[in-house]
């Protein structure tokens, strides 16, 4: 799939510097191009593989280049204000080759969380291809106004794009690390699982090997046209005997010894690679019942990938979500010592982190609204100590 990538925001910028890195260096090409936006200056200097001139500064006049603050209604209408400068930006690039638009931020802050949505509903308006955003969502402990910045960010964003992928730093960031070290590893996880949906059926290199079920563009817009929340699992597990060294070799020998037990061996690892996918850790935690659609792919050197393993774990994802459309395919990577899985599951509910945050913010908008007619009453009660005094102008 060809995607025309929209970092917006520190954490957007990031993710989508990180993406193309990745998207070049794997010669994937599912990256039509990709645009940074920011108000602040420095956090587009930091990025490393977009270009400088697709690296877009707004609202200088407002921010001067520093950002805004984490005020994500400032955001909001920073990028109102340019949107025809990020419009043209988009216009000039092309958009011919695009099968879709992928948005992408941090719904804490205030550029990207209020920026995001303004830009997916103009993207609607303007072309017809699908606008997918990407939006990370603050872990706990980043206060009320992060929190409130990212319901905020979220109800907006949900009823404009057309499918909102979420990925929670909550449920990444490990114990004991600093920001820096969280960010840099939940970024190469978002990338690696966004990398496999969007990179399924485009050629690797010119000599690639074509799946023997192959998934096209049309299946994942397919997929992610129930609307609402997306969620990705993965798995991965290195083949035996393809590590190398001398156990390794007899393992593989005894294996081609085997014959057939040698599919069963492949479909076994498929199923169970799907399964633990959709029951490990994804990118935002919910009710994988409640999944309208799915998309299982699974990557691997091609003798390892079998359409029976796929048939199976389509079954076994059919019985288990609510809806039932479920797409399935391989996606062949010559010489890989892995077999991977990866699930796309498209239009899920009952995802607490949201509950919890919908409900933070609730408890600190009521928290803030006391606390402005409390200081109304506060500076009331300053002014009342003498009128018969004039103000100085
Ligand atoms: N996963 C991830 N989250 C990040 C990263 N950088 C920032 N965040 C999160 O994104 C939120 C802050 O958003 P930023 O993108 O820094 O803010 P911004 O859009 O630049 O807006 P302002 O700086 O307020 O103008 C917080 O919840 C951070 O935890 C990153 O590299 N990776
Ligand atoms: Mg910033």
């Amino acid at each position: 799939m060809k995607l025309f990538v929209i970092g917006f925001g520190q954490a957007g910028g990031k993710i989508a510097d990180l993406f193309l890195e990745y998207d070049t260096r794997t010669k994937q090409r599912s990256i039509v191009r990709a645009l940074a936006i920011n108000s602040a200056k420095s956090d587009l200097m930091g990025l490393n593989t977009i270009s400088m001139e697709d690296r877009l500064l707004i609202g200088q006049s407002i921010t001067k280049g520093h950002g805004v603050g984490a005020d994500n209604q400032l955001g909001a209408k920073v990028a109102q204000e340019d949107i025809y400068t990020i419009q043209s930006a988009i216009d000039k690039r092309g958009t011919h080759q695009t099968d879709a638009f992928l948005v992408i931020a941090g719904l804490g802050g205030g550029t990207g969380s209020g920026g995001a949505p303004v830009i997916s509903q103009r993207l609607k308006e303007v072309y017809t291809e699908p606008v997918y955003a990407l939006g990370v969502l603050p872990a706990s402990d980043e206060g009320s106004l992060y929190t409130l910045n990212a319901a905020r960010s979220f109800m907006t964003l949900i009823n404009v794009a057309d499918c909102l992928f979420l990925f929670d730093n909550e449920s990444w960031k490990q114990e004991g690390e600093t920001l820096g070290e969280a960010y840099s590893h939940i970024n190469e996880e978002i990338v690696r699982r966004l990398s496999v949906i969007i990179g399924a059926g485009e050629a690797v290199s010119s000599k690639a090997e074509v799946g023997d079920m192959v998934v096209d563009s049309s299946e994942i817009i397919n997929t992610l046209a129930t609307g609402g929340v997306a969620t990705i699992g993965y798995a991965i597990e290195e083949i035996p005997g393809k590590s190398g060294g001398v156990i390794g070799r007899l393992k593989s020998q005894f294996k081609k010894d085997r014959g057939s037990i040698d599919r069963l061996d492949t479909t076994t690892r498929i199923a169970s690679l799907v399964r633990r996918a959709v029951m490990g850790r994804l990118t935002i935690s919910c009710d994988v019942k409640t999944a309208e659609k799915a998309l299982i792919l699974v990557a691997g050197p091609p003798e390892e990938l079998n359409r029976m393993g796929i048939e199976k774990s389509r079954r076994w994802v059919e019985n288990l979500i609510s809806g039932t459309e479920v797409r399935g395919g391989d996606y062949p990577i010559p010489n890989s010592k892995f077999v991977a899985s990866t699930v796309l599951l498209s239009g899920v509910s009952n995802i607490p982190r949201i509950k919890e945050i919908q409900k933070a913010a609730t408890e600190a908008q009521e928290r803030i609204k006391d606390f402005e007619s409390k200081k109304e009453e506060k500076f009331g009660n300053l002014m009342e100590t003498d009128d018969s005094l004039e103000p100085l102008f």
